[in-house]
């Protein structure tokens, strides 16, 4: 009977096709080009974080700036006792013109590109967005 019932809940996990959850040290990369307009947008800072709720702050994962050509390239890794919450966080001027700081964009990165152990093995290529378009909810932000 036990052993039925176990083969029936590992049919209806594998048939619901339950998403890895991770514990430990994990890596995640990602990777894109942000252009404003027609023009790369290079110096734009983006971070890789792991996103924490409550009153604490994200985890820095990586940071880094924009190329000539709008590309970038992030790669780091967190501990956890759970499956991290990867972001892309990404602040820049693009037609933000005289407004002090900068228009903050937030990317939800998807889990299955997270690898195990602080080596990321997957790229997640985001490929290319145009910074001139208005996230539903973008911010501004002055300290990052
Ligand atoms: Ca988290
Ligand atoms: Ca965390
Ligand atoms: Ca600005």
């Amino acid at each position: 009977m036990k052993l039925i019932l176990l083969s029936l809940v590992v049919i209806a996990a594998s048939a619901i096709d339950i998403p890895e959850q991770f514990t430990g040290e994990q890596s995640y990369r990602v990777s894109g080009i942000f252009m404003c307009g027609d023009v790369p947008a290079s110096k734009v800072q983006v971070k890789l974080v792991d996103d924490d709720f409550g009153p604490n702050p994200d985890d820095e994962m990586d940071q880094t700036y924009t190329d000539d050509e709008g590309r970038f390239v992030l790669s780091g890794r967190e501990n956890e006792l759970t499956t991290i919450d990867p972001h892309l966080k990404v602040y820049h001027d693009c037609n933000d013109g005289l407004i002090p700081c900068q228009r903050r964009w937030k990317f939800e990165l998807p889990n299955h590109y997270i690898t195990k152990g602080p080596h990321p093995t997957k790229t997640l290529d985001i490929g290319v967005w145009n910074l001139e378009a208005k996230m539903p909810d973008e911010s501004h932000d002055c300290l990052h």
